[in-house]
Protein backbone atom coordinates (compact mmCIF):
# COMPACT_ATOMS: atom_id res chain seq x y z
CA UNK A 1 0.00 0.00 0.00
CA UNK A 2 1.13 3.59 -0.50
CA UNK A 3 -0.01 5.56 2.38
CA UNK A 4 0.70 9.18 2.09
CA UNK A 5 0.47 12.02 4.94
CA UNK A 6 0.12 15.52 3.48
CA UNK A 7 1.17 17.68 5.93
CA UNK A 8 1.81 21.30 6.03
CA UNK A 9 0.04 24.64 7.84
CA UNK A 10 -2.77 25.75 7.52
CA UNK A 11 -3.84 26.87 4.00
CA UNK A 12 -0.47 25.54 2.75
CA UNK A 13 -2.48 23.52 0.02
CA UNK A 14 -3.34 20.09 1.58
CA UNK A 15 -6.67 20.06 0.26
CA UNK A 16 -5.82 21.76 -3.09
CA UNK A 17 -2.97 18.82 -3.47
CA UNK A 18 -5.12 16.10 -1.63
CA UNK A 19 -7.70 16.34 -5.04
CA UNK A 20 -4.92 16.40 -7.93
CA UNK A 21 -3.22 13.55 -6.16
CA UNK A 22 -6.24 11.11 -5.69
CA UNK A 23 -6.73 11.36 -9.24
CA UNK A 24 -3.19 10.56 -10.53
CA UNK A 25 -2.27 7.75 -7.98
CA UNK A 26 -6.32 6.03 -7.55
CA UNK A 27 -5.99 6.30 -3.42
CA UNK A 28 -8.43 7.17 -1.12
CA UNK A 29 -8.53 11.14 0.70
CA UNK A 30 -9.21 11.13 4.19
CA UNK A 31 -9.32 14.76 4.74
CA UNK A 32 -10.26 15.37 8.58
CA UNK A 33 -11.11 18.67 7.58
CA UNK A 34 -13.73 17.88 5.30
CA UNK A 35 -15.41 15.55 7.46
CA UNK A 36 -15.80 17.78 10.66
CA UNK A 37 -17.42 20.37 8.35
CA UNK A 38 -19.56 17.29 6.98
CA UNK A 39 -20.68 16.99 10.39
CA UNK A 40 -21.06 20.28 11.36
CA UNK A 41 -23.67 21.10 8.19
CA UNK A 42 -25.32 17.79 8.86
CA UNK A 43 -25.70 19.00 12.53
CA UNK A 44 -24.59 15.97 14.39
CA UNK A 45 -23.32 16.32 17.87
CA UNK A 46 -19.73 15.80 16.84
CA UNK A 47 -19.99 18.47 14.77
CA UNK A 48 -21.49 20.84 16.97
CA UNK A 49 -18.51 19.71 19.47
CA UNK A 50 -15.94 20.70 16.44
CA UNK A 51 -17.23 23.70 15.60
CA UNK A 52 -17.29 25.09 19.74
CA UNK A 53 -13.24 24.70 18.39
CA UNK A 54 -13.05 25.41 14.80
CA UNK A 55 -14.41 28.64 15.03
CA UNK A 56 -11.98 29.67 17.64
CA UNK A 57 -8.84 28.39 15.33
CA UNK A 58 -8.36 25.37 17.86
CA UNK A 59 -7.56 21.78 17.10
CA UNK A 60 -10.58 19.75 17.46
CA UNK A 61 -10.51 16.91 20.55
CA UNK A 62 -7.79 13.98 19.39
CA UNK A 63 -10.61 11.63 20.51
CA UNK A 64 -13.19 12.90 18.07
CA UNK A 65 -10.79 12.92 15.24
CA UNK A 66 -9.25 9.61 16.07
CA UNK A 67 -12.89 7.91 16.35
CA UNK A 68 -13.86 9.46 13.26
CA UNK A 69 -10.89 8.47 11.36
CA UNK A 70 -10.87 5.12 12.30
CA UNK A 71 -14.55 4.34 10.97
CA UNK A 72 -13.23 5.88 7.83
CA UNK A 73 -10.87 2.83 7.41
CA UNK A 74 -12.97 0.27 8.31
CA UNK A 75 -15.07 1.38 5.33
CA UNK A 76 -12.52 1.20 2.57
CA UNK A 77 -10.27 -2.28 3.71
CA UNK A 78 -9.40 -3.05 0.14
CA UNK A 79 -7.83 0.44 -0.77
CA UNK A 80 -4.27 0.61 -2.87
CA UNK A 81 -3.64 2.90 -0.24
CA UNK A 82 -4.65 6.94 1.65
CA UNK A 83 -3.92 10.36 1.53
CA UNK A 84 -3.80 11.51 5.02
CA UNK A 85 -4.66 15.74 4.86
CA UNK A 86 -5.11 17.46 8.01
CA UNK A 87 -4.57 14.08 9.86
CA UNK A 88 -2.09 13.89 12.27
CA UNK A 89 -2.34 17.15 13.78
CA UNK A 90 -0.74 16.32 17.36
CA UNK A 91 1.15 13.36 18.78
CA UNK A 92 -1.63 11.31 19.85
CA UNK A 93 -2.95 11.25 16.55
CA UNK A 94 -0.14 10.09 15.00
CA UNK A 95 0.62 7.52 17.48
CA UNK A 96 -2.87 6.82 16.75
CA UNK A 97 -2.87 6.18 13.13
CA UNK A 98 0.47 4.19 13.12
CA UNK A 99 -1.34 1.50 15.36
CA UNK A 100 -4.83 1.20 13.42
CA UNK A 101 -2.08 0.81 10.09
CA UNK A 102 -0.30 -1.68 11.85
CA UNK A 103 -3.51 -3.28 12.97
CA UNK A 104 -3.83 -3.73 8.94
CA UNK A 105 -0.45 -4.92 8.10
CA UNK A 106 0.79 -1.58 6.45
CA UNK A 107 2.11 1.69 7.83
CA UNK A 108 2.75 5.31 6.22
CA UNK A 109 5.28 5.26 3.35
CA UNK A 110 5.93 9.10 3.12
CA UNK A 111 5.17 12.52 4.89
CA UNK A 112 5.07 15.33 2.71
CA UNK A 113 5.63 19.00 3.77
CA UNK A 114 4.44 21.75 2.17
CA UNK A 115 6.94 24.24 3.30
CA UNK A 116 4.78 27.87 2.79
CA UNK A 117 6.13 31.38 4.04
CA UNK A 118 3.66 32.57 6.93
CA UNK A 119 2.34 35.71 5.08
CA UNK A 120 1.03 33.79 2.19
CA UNK A 121 -0.63 31.61 4.62
CA UNK A 122 -2.22 34.33 6.08
CA UNK A 123 -3.10 36.03 2.16
CA UNK A 124 -4.50 32.43 0.88
CA UNK A 125 -7.14 31.59 3.86
CA UNK A 126 -8.43 35.75 3.85
CA UNK A 127 -8.80 35.09 0.18
CA UNK A 128 -10.85 32.06 0.83
CA UNK A 129 -12.79 33.27 3.20
CA UNK A 130 -14.05 36.16 1.13
CA UNK A 131 -15.94 33.43 -0.38
CA UNK A 132 -16.37 30.40 1.44
CA UNK A 133 -18.18 31.32 4.69
CA UNK A 134 -15.77 29.11 6.63
CA UNK A 135 -15.82 30.86 10.36
CA UNK A 136 -11.90 29.76 10.43
CA UNK A 137 -10.88 31.75 7.70
CA UNK A 138 -13.06 34.87 8.90
CA UNK A 139 -9.81 37.08 10.45
CA UNK A 140 -6.16 37.34 10.47
CA UNK A 141 -6.60 36.48 14.83
CA UNK A 142 -8.54 33.40 14.43
CA UNK A 143 -5.82 32.69 11.22
CA UNK A 144 -3.03 33.15 13.64
CA UNK A 145 -4.59 30.82 15.88
CA UNK A 146 -4.60 28.58 13.56
CA UNK A 147 -0.84 28.99 12.63
CA UNK A 148 0.22 29.13 16.49
CA UNK A 149 -1.58 25.69 17.43
CA UNK A 150 0.80 24.46 14.17
CA UNK A 151 3.34 25.62 15.69
CA UNK A 152 3.02 24.24 19.34
CA UNK A 153 1.01 21.01 18.89
CA UNK A 154 1.39 19.72 15.05
CA UNK A 155 5.12 20.38 14.28
CA UNK A 156 6.16 17.36 16.97
CA UNK A 157 3.99 15.16 13.68
CA UNK A 158 6.91 16.49 11.46
CA UNK A 159 10.20 15.49 14.07
CA UNK A 160 8.15 12.09 14.94
CA UNK A 161 8.31 11.02 11.23
CA UNK A 162 11.89 12.45 10.70
CA UNK A 163 13.22 10.36 13.30
CA UNK A 164 12.01 7.05 10.73
CA UNK A 165 13.59 8.42 8.08
CA UNK A 166 9.90 9.17 6.81
CA UNK A 167 9.31 12.92 6.61
CA UNK A 168 9.71 15.02 3.40
CA UNK A 169 9.86 18.96 2.77
CA UNK A 170 8.41 20.25 -0.37
CA UNK A 171 8.28 23.98 -1.69
CA UNK A 172 4.81 25.00 -1.56
CA UNK A 173 4.87 28.70 -2.08
CA UNK A 174 4.96 28.02 -6.18
CA UNK A 175 1.74 27.60 -8.16
CA UNK A 176 -0.82 24.57 -7.60
CA UNK A 177 0.31 23.14 -10.55
CA UNK A 178 4.54 23.57 -9.93
CA UNK A 179 3.98 22.21 -6.14
CA UNK A 180 1.69 19.51 -7.69
CA UNK A 181 4.75 18.33 -10.45
CA UNK A 182 7.25 18.61 -7.05
CA UNK A 183 4.96 16.28 -5.04
CA UNK A 184 4.70 14.03 -8.01
CA UNK A 185 8.79 13.82 -8.56
CA UNK A 186 8.58 12.41 -4.94
CA UNK A 187 6.08 9.98 -5.36
CA UNK A 188 6.14 8.24 -8.73
CA UNK A 189 9.73 6.40 -7.35
CA UNK A 190 7.44 5.30 -4.10
CA UNK A 191 4.76 3.89 -6.35
CA UNK A 192 7.17 1.26 -8.15
CA UNK A 193 8.57 0.37 -4.64
CA UNK A 194 4.75 -0.02 -3.03
CA UNK A 195 3.25 -2.10 -6.36
P1 LIG B 1 -8.33 21.69 7.20
O1 LIG B 1 -9.61 21.55 6.51
O2 LIG B 1 -7.45 20.49 7.32
O3 LIG B 1 -7.57 22.71 6.28
P2 LIG B 1 -6.69 23.93 6.18
O4 LIG B 1 -5.74 23.88 7.33
O5 LIG B 1 -7.63 25.08 6.07
O6 LIG B 1 -5.86 24.02 4.86
P3 LIG B 1 -5.19 23.29 3.62
O7 LIG B 1 -3.72 23.16 3.82
O8 LIG B 1 -5.94 22.05 3.26
O9 LIG B 1 -5.37 24.40 2.51
P4 LIG B 1 -6.12 24.45 1.14
O10 LIG B 1 -5.60 23.46 0.16
O11 LIG B 1 -7.58 24.42 1.43
O12 LIG B 1 -8.56 22.22 8.71
C1 LIG B 1 -9.59 23.08 9.14
C2 LIG B 1 -9.78 23.04 10.67
O13 LIG B 1 -10.41 21.77 11.07
C3 LIG B 1 -8.52 23.07 11.55
O14 LIG B 1 -8.09 24.41 11.80
C4 LIG B 1 -8.99 22.36 12.86
O15 LIG B 1 -9.73 23.22 13.70
C5 LIG B 1 -9.92 21.28 12.34
N1 LIG B 1 -9.20 19.99 12.14
C6 LIG B 1 -8.99 19.38 10.93
N2 LIG B 1 -8.30 18.23 11.10
C7 LIG B 1 -8.05 18.14 12.45
C8 LIG B 1 -7.32 17.19 13.23
N3 LIG B 1 -6.71 16.13 12.67
N4 LIG B 1 -7.25 17.38 14.58
C9 LIG B 1 -7.85 18.43 15.15
N5 LIG B 1 -8.55 19.37 14.46
C10 LIG B 1 -8.63 19.24 13.11
O16 LIG B 1 -5.69 25.88 0.59
C11 LIG B 1 -6.06 27.10 1.21
C12 LIG B 1 -6.35 28.16 0.18
O17 LIG B 1 -5.19 28.45 -0.60
C13 LIG B 1 -7.42 27.74 -0.83
O18 LIG B 1 -8.25 28.84 -1.06
C14 LIG B 1 -6.63 27.39 -2.08
O19 LIG B 1 -7.35 27.63 -3.28
C15 LIG B 1 -5.44 28.31 -1.98
N6 LIG B 1 -4.24 27.71 -2.57
C16 LIG B 1 -3.82 26.42 -2.42
N7 LIG B 1 -2.65 26.22 -3.08
C17 LIG B 1 -2.32 27.44 -3.65
C18 LIG B 1 -1.22 27.89 -4.45
N8 LIG B 1 -0.22 27.06 -4.82
N9 LIG B 1 -1.19 29.17 -4.82
C19 LIG B 1 -2.19 30.03 -4.46
N10 LIG B 1 -3.26 29.67 -3.71
C20 LIG B 1 -3.33 28.37 -3.30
Amino acid sequence: MLNLILFGPPGSGKGTQSQLLIERYGLIHVSTGELLRNEISAGTPLGNEAEQFIKKGQLVPDEVVIGMLSSVLEKHPHSKGYIFDGFPRTAAQSEALDKLLALRKTAITRVLSLEVPEDELVRRLLERGKTSGRADDANKEIISARITEYHNKTIPVADHYARVGKFKKVKGNGSIEETFELLCLEIDPLVSVTA
